[in-house]
């Protein structure tokens, strides 16, 4: 699946639902434009941005979970895939960012947690973490909201990591991709890179 990824041993991506910014953040930190709000649930491949000089790669996984107009099966399809595709990668994989809408996420978890459903968040946030990848959650859409440090604190809480969210800033990284503010995310991508061996690559970030 996503076979056009270029053949990079360095990578970082990003995942996350349909519109939480993936795009926005993606241009942001590239200066490339990626189709961002583009109909959600039209991109089914990643968009990747290739620095094939220095064997790096960024890539925008495919949105997943709720999409208007995109039925279920295609949904769990691309969620599939998504996941097939970290494992395959796991090894070149250096950052997996979870991109969330700092608005709506708890929301969107509290709906889909029951004795039989674990939201996707959280079981992505696992799946990295078995898989050795460092995961940093971009808690993006933070102009949105005024309740800043309930609103960290509460996605730590879901997350299993205890709150405050302040003592976890190279996991919990607040950002407004739309206004160009997005340093708590490289930050803490900078910081897994250092303890990752990869100071030649912080020149991305
Ligand atoms: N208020 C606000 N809106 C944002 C932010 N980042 C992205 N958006 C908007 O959210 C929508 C979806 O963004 P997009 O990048 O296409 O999301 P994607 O589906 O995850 O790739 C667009 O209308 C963006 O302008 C942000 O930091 N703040
Ligand atoms: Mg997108």
């Amino acid at each position: 699946m996503f076979d056009d990824r270029p053949d990079r041993s360095a990578e970082v991506v990003l995942l996350g639902r349909s519109n939480v910014g993936k795009s926005t953040l993606m241009r942001e930190l590239t200066g490339h434009t990626f189709e961002a709000g583009s109909r959600p649930g039209v991109t089914r491949s990643p968009n990747f941005y290739d620095w094939a000089a220095e064997d790096f790669l960024l890539s925008d996984l495919p949105g997943f979970g709720f999409m208007e107009g995109v039925p279920e099966e295609v949904r769990e399809r691309i969620k599939t895939d998504v996941v097939r595709y970290v494992e395959a990668h796991a090894d070149e994989i250096l950052v997996g960012v979870l991109v969330l809408d700092g608005k709506a996420a708890v929301d969107i978890i509290d709906r889909h947690s029951g004795p039989d459903e674990v939201p996707h968040v959280v079981e992505l946030f696992g799946f990295l973490r078995d898989l050795g990848i460092p995961a940093v959650v971009a808690v993006n859409k933070m102009d949105k909201v005024d309740d800043r440090n309930a609103r960290l604190d509460s996605i730590c809480d879901r997350l299993g990591l205890v709150p405050p969210w302040q003592q976890w800033q190279d996991v919990i990284a607040p950002i407004s991709a739309k206004r160009g503010n997005v340093s708590a995310l490289t930050e803490a991508v900078r910081e897994h890179l250092h303890d990752a061996n990869r100071d030649d690559l912080l020149q991305f970030f």
